[in-house]
């Protein structure tokens, strides 16, 4: 395939039209569906799935307007092993992404790509990331073979048919396409055991081929929104990243707009539907995955979510955790991967003490309750419309977005990083983002548990060289007129010796983010120290959360002889950039580490 036109063409150059044809022409559908977003478009598609066997209908009484989808067992995560960055030069795409040429990549997947859409539909989704008609929006063109992907896309993004228009009249774009692999399946979760998730971000291209689930198949979230977008926007000056955005609002009536990025299954979406146990304080909902953040004229950063939903973790979420996401999927849901009721609704693990009786597991077999094995798969998901969500914000979708007052950094991790620490100023901040480390989750592919480091929740998204990364950040601070929002870490999930939680959690977050929101306002003192300002435990009110002395005594807990083992971790791993690492990070690191050190202490 040395000189086929999609290697040597730039599908923005050629135009929509021409790239759909070569795209077919490559990939032999039965037949092309160019998409509109409509409401019948959904229910039609909804149906066909529900034919095929891919979707079952939930009980109308119990779930309207609700389905669940099980996948393929072996198609339930990010596939993170197999998810490239294709810049020209492999120091672009940096150590922490995996890296192919672009032309060897596309010679790697032309041939898997061709006749994959035998026997199926080729559908042509038009969509915008961020309101339409938003400064800060940007337009995407998918292509699939997946009506779960079209029925996912119609939730999670802006389908649009004026997208086509913009983008007929010269508006810039992003061109994805993917295919499940599976030609003439039609089998309930089509899919391949060869995947590759496919960026090419000098070509602002996604190809993505192999899976049919989450992040590796909506190619508007993770791949065009942070791995595409956060090249977008370190080349035109503003940042893509992995974070919930929310609202507080004090007994007064003052309101403060967080960012916070976690790793993924670390609590954005909790954090974003916050009911918070304190008398008098609110949170509205604006985002739970991903901000776009620019410097505004006033010189505050602004945010905005790009998407249009929720792709959330199911197993753990329940009336007492996440109340307001109850009820955001007691209706117009789409779930997968959870299990099934015998009275045809949905359960996971954590939404009741109870295991109820006739479960059918998330693979389609009974459940058995003495196998040990959960009956939900551990990154089970629901998808809903944000529009569903009983605490969004009415201004979630303001074309304008929302002025950010404090971003939040935050991860898993049983011991050694305090419930909430605050930066001592930005370039501080930014060091605790770039060494973040936090415990694997279910939701990508690979070991649950161990700690690895996760800078700014964005190591399987940033798309580009992190050290750069890194630089673009400290950057802000030398911005003309910048006012920049306070940096703060938090962790909710300290565990005893037992392996207990130490904090509750969930809606008593709630008193961290009140004492961030009174350190804004300049009403609490903090305790500076070697690893930054710790408030005083009497400030978070803990005292009417009845902990015993020990796990009271664990929340703000430092031990300098970890600290400075971390920070001589954080060394090594700065290193292992090389020359492309920011000073100031190694900096930070140093002057840390002298602070903490024996000589320090002498003189
Ligand atoms: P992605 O969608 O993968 O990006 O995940 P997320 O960051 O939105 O995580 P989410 O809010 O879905 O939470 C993931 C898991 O962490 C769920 O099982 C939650 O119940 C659990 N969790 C969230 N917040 C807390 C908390 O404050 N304490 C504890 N112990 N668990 C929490
Ligand atoms: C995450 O893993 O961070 C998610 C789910 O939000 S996915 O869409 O699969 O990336
Ligand atoms: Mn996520």
């Amino acid at each position: 395939m040395g000189n086929h036109p999609l290697k040597s063409t730039l599908p923005q150059e050629i135009g929509l039209e021409k790239w759909v044809n070569q795209v077919a022409e490559l990939t032999q559908p039965d037949q092309i569906v160019w998409c509109d977003g409509s409401a019948a478009e959904y229910q039609a598609l909804s149906q066909k799935l529900v034919d095929r066997g891919t979707f079952i209908p939930l009980n109308p009484a119990k779930r309207p307007e609700s389905f669940l989808a099980r996948t393929d067992p072996a198609d339930v995560a990010r596939v993170e092993e197999r998810t490239f960055i294709c810049s020209a030069q492999q120091i672009d795409a940096g150590p922490t992404n995996n890296w192919m040429a672009p032309d060897e990549m596309k010679d790697l997947l032309l041939p898997l790509f061709a006749g994959a859409m035998r026997g199926r539909t080729m559908y042509v989704i038009p969509f915008s990331m961020g309101p339409v008609n938003s400064p800060l929006a940007r337009f995407g063109v998918q292509i699939t073979d997946s009506e779960y992907v079209v029925v996912n896309m119609h939730l999670m993004t802006r389908v649009d048919v004026a997208v086509f228009e913009q983008i007929r009249s010269g508006a810039n774009w992003v061109a994805t396409m993917h295919s499940v692999g599976a030609p003439n399946d039609n089998s309930v979760w089509p899919s391949n055991p060869e995947k590759y998730i496919s960026h090419f971000p000098d070509t602002l291209e996604v190809w993505s081929f192999g899976s049919g689930y989450g992040g590796n198949a909506l190619l508007g979230k993770k791949c065009m929104s942070l791995r595409i977008g956060s090249v977008l926007a370190r080349r035109e000056g503003w940042l893509a990243e992995h974070m919930l955005i929310m609202r507080m609002i004090s007994p007064e009536g003052k309101k403060f707009h967080f960012s916070a990025a976690f790793p993924s299954a670390c609590g954005k979406t909790n954090l974003a539907m916050l009911q918070p146990s304190i008398p008098g304080w609110k949170v509205e909902t604006l985002g739970d995955d991903i901000a776009w953040i620019a410097q505004a004229p006033s010189g505050k950063l602004r945010a905005i979510n790009p998407e249009n939903g929720f792709f959330g973790v199911a197993p753990g979420t329940s009336v007492k955790t996440n109340p307001v996401a109850m009820e955001l999927v007691a209706k117009q849901t789409i779930f997968t991967n959870v299990a099934l009721t015998a009275d045809g609704d949905v359960w996971w693990e954590g939404m009741s003490k109870e295991v109820p009786d006739g479960l059918t597991n998330w693979r389609g077999e009974p459940h058995d309750k003495n196998s040990g094995k959960p009956a939900a798969h551990p990154n089970g998901r629901f998808t809903s419309p944000a529009r569903n969500c009983p605490t969004i914000s009415s201004d979630w979708d303001d074309p304008e977005g929302v002025e950010l007052d404090a971003i939040i950094f935050g991860g898993r991790r049983a011991k050694d990083v305090p419930l909430v620490t605050e930066a001592s100023s930005w370039q501080h901040g930014v060091f605790l983002g770039a060494t973040m480390a936090s415990e694997q989750t279910a939701a990508a592919e690979g070991p649950v548990g161990e700690v690895r480091r996760d800078p700014f929740a964005m190591l399987p998204f940033t798309g580009y060289n992190m050290a750069d990364y890194w630089r673009h950040w400290l950057s802000f601070a030398e911005r003309e007129g910048v006012q920049l929002p306070k940096i703060f870490r938090v962790n909710w999930f300290l565990k005893n010796d037992e392996g207990q939680f130490v904090w509750p959690g969930f809606s008593e977050n709630a008193r961290v983010l009140r004492w961030i929101a009174e350190r804004l306002d300049g009403k609490v003192e903090a305790n500076e120290t070697a690893i930054g300002n710790l408030p005083n435990l009497a400030d978070l009110g803990v005292d009417e959360l009845g902990l015993d002395d020990a796990s009271k005594q664990q929340l703000l807990a430092w031990n300098k002889d970890a600290v400075v083992k971390d920070l001589e971790s954080i060394q090594r791993y700065l290193g292992a950039f090389g020359e492309r690492t920011p000073a100031e990070l190694k900096i930070e690191a140093e002057s840390r580490l002298a602070s903490l050190s024996p000589m320090w202490e002498q003189s």
